[in-house]
Order: structure tokens, then sequence, then C-alpha cells
């Protein structure tokens, strides 16, 4: 199999839009792998908001709540997928996340409109979001959208806490920060994915189509940023179970640049 390569196109089209759907999916086993391993996870977490299954990638105990599978792992680590990530964010590439979003077909959780760097400790903020779909993702399911070039200003905008159980996550950016009839729907097949920026401002409807749609985020930084564990400031505000003092992180390729990123922090937890 050839490992995709993205046009010049499609890089400035990533550069200028601040997202990207390849001309690229997962081969028809891969899918299939990963279907598997989602019915294995959803099995295992039946506790949990299945829109809210942190790090699925680690199987053991993480400290985060989910029971992952290291599927997930082996798909974020898919050399074809990290080949798409270098052409967009260079040599040294560094996973740190990944988040199964999967929204029932029956009162499948609202994602509000976001921009993902203010959730993260990451410093200078810099991450892609590969979000690979496991199935279908349309709109009339709650695929995500995304407001074209929202990220060109490298702007943080204010988000407010919503206090409502029925988020998948609940920092909403302030209303008045875009426009929303400029959004876009990123329509997928199962197997197809989009990648997009971390200032990107992007959000999903609730689900409530009689037909389940989950995507899999799997989250790179460049060897040039720093996964400032001890920094994280939002505790509980964010409606999902994270712990990043104890999350593993692994650097895919080249070189940590800053020398300050821990690759040892949680890997050996039983
Ligand atoms: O899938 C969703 O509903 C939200 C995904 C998201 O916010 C992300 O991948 O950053």
């Amino acid at each position: 199999m050839m490992n995709p390569s993205l046009s010049k196109l499609e890089i400035d089209s990533y550069r200028s839009e601040g997202f990207l759907i390849p001309n690229w999916r997962l081969p028809a086993s891969m899918l299939l792998k990963m279907q598997q391993a989602l019915a294995y996870l959803l099995d295992k977490n039946q506790h949990i908001r299945p829109e809210k299954l942190v790090s699925a990638h680690i199987a053991k105990n993480n400290q985060e709540g989910t029971q992952g599978h290291t599927a997930f792992l082996e798909l974020a680590r898919y050399e074809p997928i990290v080949d798409l990530v270098e052409q967009l964010i260079g040599p040294d590439i560094i996973l740190w996340g990944c988040h199964v979003f999967c929204k029932p077909g029956e009162n499948g959780y609202e994602t509000p409109w976001h921009q993902d760097g203010h959730y993260w400790p990451i410093r200078p903020l810099a991450t892609t979001t590969v979000w690979v779909a496991l199935e279908d993702s349309k709109l009339y399911n709650g695929c995500l959208k995304v407001i074209p070039k929202s990220h060109i200003p490298k702007t943080l905008y204010p988000h407010l806490h919503e206090d409502r159980q029925d988020l998948a996550l609940t920092q909403k950016i302030a209303d008045d920060t875009f426009d929303p009839a400029t959004e876009k729907a990123l329509e997928l097949s199962a197997g197809e994915m989009s990648i997009h920026d971390i200032y990107m401002i992007h959000g999903a409807q609730a689900n409530n189509s009689g037909v389940r749609r989950t995507g899999v985020a799997l989250r790179y930084m460049p060897g040039t940023s720093v996964f400032e564990r001890d920094s994280y400031t939002l505790g509980g505000q964010t409606g999902v179970p994270i712990n990043f003092a104890t999350r593993p992180i692994w650097l895919l390729r080249g070189k940590d640049q800053t020398g300050k990123n821990d690759f040892n922090i949680g890997h050996d937890a039983g």
C-alpha cells in the first residue's frame, strides 16, 4: 500500500482554511479492526458517556477512567496517518492524546463550539488533530462542523462554562465570537478522516437521528512544544475526566526539540 502524500494544494488549503479532508482513507481491514475495538471499548466502559472516552489508546489503568484498547494506539501510530501529520507539522511528532467521541443515535450529546487550545496545556500552543470516522458522520447524525479560517489570528477566544449534563464538553466559546452562518460541515464516510488545527473553532450538534456516529480524535504536537503537565488550570470544568499529570505521551518521529517533554510518566502504570 502506498503511504498517502498530500498535494501542495491540500497543504495550502490546511494552512489557509484550518482543516483538511485528505484524499486517503483507512483500508477496509483497518477500519474493521477499529470498529471491533470500538465495540470492545463501549462494552467495557458502559459507566462512561460514550462521548467522553478519553485516552482510549491506553489499555491499562491510566487514571483517566476509560479502559482502553491497544488498537487505538496502533491507529495513532499507523504510519500512513503519521505521514499525513508529518506533512503538516514537520518531522518531530509527539502523540499526546486520543479521545473517542461516540454519539449514540438517541440523545447523543452536543459538542459545543470551542477551540481545542483552550483545553490543553501545550506551550507554545500547537497540535494537529486527525479525526477518524469509524462510522458515517454526516449532517443528520451530528458530524463535526468548523468555522473555516477561524484559526488564522492564532487567538484563543473567551470560553464560558456551561453547567449542563448533556454536552460532550462543557467549555463553550462566547456566542458573539464568530458568525455561525460561515460554518462548514465535515461530512465523512466510515474510514475517512478530517484534520484540524488547534485554533480552529469547531463543534457538533446533538444526535437524535437513530444512527450512531463515532470518531476517534488523534492528537499530535510538534517536538517544538512542551506538554506542560503542571500548568493545567481548568480542573473539573471541562466535563471530561482528564489527568494530564500522569498521561503517557509518545515521541513518534524525530526529536523532542525542547528537551522538556517527559516520555516516561505513565508508561509503567499497572
Ligand atoms: O466529535 C466531536 O463531537 C468533537 C470532536 C472535537 O471536538 C475534537 O476532535 O477536537
